[in-house]
């Protein structure tokens, strides 16, 4: 895996304090223990908490409240986790790992160095050119229903063949993947690893081939690319955590064109040094991407039809941006503001806020799920991770304005620390996960309702044990059941069972959404550590 090129020499954030009481007790560790400590702090808790650890969808972990918190209590946290939403560590980390990890946090925080255009440009490797890609398909595969999968801790995607069910492809890419967005031809694959490693794959050819790769930066979560008319498959983009920026590509070479820093005032007015770009997504009817800056609660919409003179309408929404999706007709965007317990809510015709819809604790709708409620019409649904409901909230402005932007029901999940919630417009059913509930009942099992019984308040939920379902035996990491991912037709939907240790078996339940029944179990020494699938038609044209 790339590790090593995810966690880059640090250098000191600022000049070291004068020192304090609580400085001179802070626990100290070797440069070795130091230098793995970091590691797994990149690997396992920046994304939540900050490379700065100045906090976000996690606390702040700066040892002024690390120290206060000291080296027993912040061992138990991470060993068993807390309702708030913090996943339990115990099944991946040792104990001496965790008893480090507790030193370290309570040391002062690192920053990484920066990476500019200039260096963006030096990693870009153009690996095959345009003019030597093949001019027709090579291969008799179905295209539309092939499924991009993350395979989280070999740093690598698996391309399965959704009709077959079988591996076509495992390529190498980034560290942990964190998600694959499809060109709008659905010929190429982009995918970002969480070491800011991105990688095009061109499904063109006999097998499928890596064209073009760079670093966009040192840690990454997002990309997109630009679905507009007349600009398809033309630009790509993507958003780094550190540092923070979000890069504008050729969408076909990956050639870096602009780079634009997302560093400066939240929406309280205080300047924050690391506002990290979380969700990205492309407008159909406007050439424009909707980048969502966490720590700023800034909502950027992107005009990418002149990137020299780049114009940005920024929204002012609420903290911490992370996640979201369209609802049905495109027009709205919802991204979730998970420490203010709000969706924010964007009209991006009036390119203007719309709505902050009061939620339960730290809503994380992945792209979240858009169906037609019996009672309340065209809405959409999130899970929560610090809550175990699911929150249905209505979409249709112009003929439900009563239930617009309101939270007009909320379904019971099995369980808090849900991720994903997923449904298709073909199918009947709204399903739910909780991979990271430390309850390993819990979280190897999926809720799913039927919606057209949500008009009745007392509807119940079917709860499928598909951790149980995967057979894998007894295994030291907890079997997280993650992501549900639709097949291009929209009568399957594949989840991950996910052991979270790369020397463990994990699987993907390829379940019948019609009988809920578990209809195949894909198992391969290859499939290590699945988490995201994206399948290319759904992927392609935001069905969700
Ligand atoms: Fe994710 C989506 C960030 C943890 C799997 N995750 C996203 C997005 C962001 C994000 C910003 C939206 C991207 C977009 O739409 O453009 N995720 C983060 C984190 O910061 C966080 C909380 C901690 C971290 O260290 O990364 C985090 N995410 C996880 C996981 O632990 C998961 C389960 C496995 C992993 O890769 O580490 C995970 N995240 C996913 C997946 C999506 C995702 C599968 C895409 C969902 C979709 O259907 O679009």
């Amino acid at each position: 895996m790339n590790v090593a090129l995810a966690a880059p020499a640090a250098k000191a954030a600022a000049p070291a304090p004068a020192p304090t009481a609580t400085a001179a007790a802070a626990p100290t560790l070797s440069a070795e223990d130091k230098a793995a400590s970091g590691k797994t702090y990149f690997e396992r808790c920046a994304g939540c908490h900050g490379m700065l650890r100045k906090g976000a969808t996690g606390k702040n972990l700066e040892p002024a409240n690390t120290a206060k918190l000291g080296s027993s209590r912040l061992e138990k946290i991470m060993a068993y986790g807390t309702e708030g939403g913090m996943p339990n560590f115990d099944d991946i980390l040792s104990k001496k790992e965790i008893a480090n990890m507790a030193a370290y946090l309570q040391m002062p925080a690192e920053a990484p160095p920066e990476w500019s255009l200039a260096d963006i440009k030096g990693s870009w490797k153009l690996l095959v050119p345009v003019d030597q890609r093949p001019t027709r398909q090579m291969n008799n595969v179905n295209l539309k229903n092939v499924f991009s999968v993350t395979l989280r801790d070999s740093g690598e995607v698996a391309l399965i063949d959704g009709d077959t069910k079988e591996i076509w492809a495992v390529i190498k890419t980034g560290y942990a993947v964190h998600i694959s967005r499809m060109s709008t031809s659905g010929r190429y694959v982009h995918v970002i690893g969480r070491d800011g490693r991105y990688d095009l794959i061109d499904l063109w050819f006999e097998k499928p081939t890596t064209v073009a790769t760079l670093k966009a930066g040192f840690e990454a979560r997002s990309i997109e690319t630009s679905k507009f008319k007349g600009y398809e498959d033309k630009y790509a983009v993507v958003g780094s955590y550190w540092p923070p920026q979000y890069t504008i590509l050729d969408g076909l070479t990956l050639e870096p064109l602009k780079n634009v820093s997302t560093r400066g005032n939240t929406v309280d007015g205080v300047y924050h040094p690391e506002p990290r770009v979380a969700s990205i997504v492309a407008s159909e009817h406007k050439p424009e991407w909707v980048v969502n800056v966490k720590e700023t609660g800034m909502i950027k919409l992107v005009d990418y039809s002149d990137l020299a003179n780049l114009k940005e309408v920024t929204i002012d929404s609420a903290k911490f941006l992370h996640d979201g999706g369209w609802d049905s007709t495109k027009r709205y965007f919802l991204v979730a503001a998970n420490a203010s317990n709000k969706i924010a809510v964007v009209d991006t015709k009036t390119a203007k806020l719309e709505a902050l819809v009061d939620t339960a604790k730290i809503p994380h709708p992945g792209r979240g799920a858009n169906f037609v409620h019996p009672k309340y019409g065209r809405v959409w649904a999130t899970s929560h991770l610090g809550a175990d409901v699911i929150s249905i909230i209505g979409t249709d402005p112009a003929g439900k304005k009563e239930y617009a932007w309101k939270v007009v029901q909320e379904l019971k999940n099995h369980g808090a620390n849900s991720l994903f919630v997923k449904t298709h417009p073909k199918s009947g059913n709204l399903w739910a996960d909780a991979p990271l509930n430390p309850d390993p009942k819990l979280a190897g099992s999926v809720s799913v309702y039927r919606i057209a019984d949500l008009g009745n308040p007392d509807a119940k939920p079917e709860v499928l044990d598909l951790a149980a379902a995967a057979n894998l035996g007894k295994t030291k990491g907890i079997q997280r059941v993650v992501h549900g991912e639709y097949n291009e037709k929209g009568d399957e939907i594949w989840f991950s069972v996910w052991t979270g240790n790369k020397t463990e078996p994990s699987a993907i339940v390829v379940v019948d959404d019609k009988t809920r029944t578990v209809k195949k179990v894909i198992k391969d020494p290859r499939l290590v550590t699945p988490t995201g699938k994206f399948n290319v038609y759904n992927t392609m044209h935001d069905i969700y």
